[in-house]
């Protein structure tokens, strides 16, 4: 048993799909970083909506829409109160973390001229690199990339040679999908804000394991998906300085992004509704607040020590396998390990580990900057939950052997 105040078992209960088997296997959920599960508390929630109040938001007097608009932006409010924001306004909800990021980058259109600069850390995920190059190719400006070392950790000295009058934006991850790193963000605003740079994290890979103070950290821009932390698919938020989302143009056009509507002018609605254009994913909100609710019943604290735990036992278990390597061995890391095995290629491992019942990712994880920067095809991912055993460790690593074995 690992050393925890938490009672796993009394946990696992929350998640029937744990339960499930898999080829005639017990599952072993190890693909938390690609989307986590989903507890009763918030499927409850779910289908108390489709039960009870499902309705459009913002739009009509009747009952049922009320009720439906409350529950909608008391979600809103516990994002606020959860990741410690200034104000609801300056929570909007998105579709996820790619769409948060596509709206900011989108918006700095009129704002960038040929010859600015937007720093990149050499380890982000597709989503955080591509919509910026789209930005560079309609500005002109240039990107340029924080590089890393062979840890998968940033070289820190590089990026505050890169920071200049030029650079306009920096664009980080605050956890790396395929290595774990934990970022310094902290030290990445405050480089940035010293040149006037704004800054965007990108928090999908951190908001389960690590509850971010957005004020704190004084941040410009900050994007979760809810469904990497126990909440729906679909659904997330881009948090926005007030002052930075009054100047960004209105991403998408149509209703609720108004005020007025002329053929001759129109005019936008205030924050947070500018940016919420068309329907929104309303279940997928209100999920969105009980899957916060749920996770810090469970307590940040204890989920971060007890995954760091697990995190140990599996890196000192998989290393003891003769050819095994690990790619992102940072001094700081959130529960994920990107591995491969000498001379076996990792979907090889992941569609073995299927057959055993293990759910792990393989592939470049889209991040294949980071595949490049390592000369691999990618790696086997085993990232790990609050939900995940000791035991389940031991089956990732009794399984990897047995690959390894029919493998080589
Ligand atoms: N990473 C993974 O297996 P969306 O798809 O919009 O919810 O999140 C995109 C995204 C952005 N940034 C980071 C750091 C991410 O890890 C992800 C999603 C998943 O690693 C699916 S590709």
């Amino acid at each position: 048993m690992l050393e925890t105040s938490l009672d796993i078992q009394t946990i696992r209960k929350d998640f029937p799909i744990l339960g499930r088997t898999v080829h005639g296997q017990p599952l072993v959920y190890l693909d938390n970083a690609a989307t986590s599960q989903t507890p009763d508390q918030v499927v409850n929630v779910i289908v108390d909506y489709y039960h009870r109040y499902n309705a459009n938001i913002h739009r009509g007097v009747h009952t049922l829409s009320q009720e439906a608009t409350d529950a909608y932006e008391v979600a809103r409010q516990k994002i606020q109160k959860h990741f410690h924001i200034g104000k609801s306004h300056e929570v909007i909800f998105t579709s996820g973390t790619t769409h948060g990021i596509n709206l900011v980058a989108t918006g700095f259109t009129s704002f960038l001229k040929k010859g600015d600069e937007v720093l990149v850390s050499a380890m982000e995920h597709h989503s955080n690199i591509v919509p910026w190059q789209m930005l560079c190719e309609r500005t002109g400006a240039i990107l340029k990339v924080i590089p890393m070392n062979v840890e998968g950790e940033l070289v820190m000295e590089e990026y505050h040679n890169l920071l200049s009058e030029n650079t306009k934006l920096v664009f980080c991850n605050h956890v790396s999908n395929a290595l774990g790193t934990v970022n310094p963000i902290e030290e990445i605003i405050e480089g940035a804000h010293k040149v006037g740079a704004a800054v965007l994290i990108d928090g999908a890979q951190a908001a389960a394991h690590i509850k971010a103070d957005l004020q704190a950290l004084d941040v410009d821009f900050y994007t979760v998906s809810a469904h990497k932390m126990c909440g729906p698919t679909g659904v997330g938020i881009l948090y926005g300085k007030e002052a930075w989302l009054n100047k960004l143009p209105p991403y998408q056009g149509g209703g609720e992004m108004i005020a007025e509507v002329t053929f001759e002018k129109t005019t936008y609605a205030d924050l947070p509704h500018k940016f919420e254009a068309g329907t929104p994913n309303i279940c997928g909100g209100i999920a969105f607040g009980a899957a916060l609710d749920y996770m810090n019943g469970i307590g940040f604290d204890a989920i971060a020590q007890y995954e760091d735990e697990l995190l140990q036992y599996a890196t000192e278990r998989l290393l003891s396998i003769e050819g095994l390597k690990i790619y992102g061995t940072a001094e700081h890391k959130t529960s994920v390990i990107s591995f491969n095995i000498e001379g076996v290629h990792p979907y090889d491992i992941g569609t073995i580990l299927d057959k055993l019942g293990i759910a792990v990712r393989t592939g470049h994880h889209c991040a294949q900057p980071i595949m490049d920067f390592y000369k691999i095809p990618g790696t086997v991912r085993a990232s790990f939950s609050f939900y995940n055993t000791k035991e389940e460790v031991d089956k990732l690593v009794e399984g990897v052997e047995r690959a390894k074995n029919m493998l080589l």
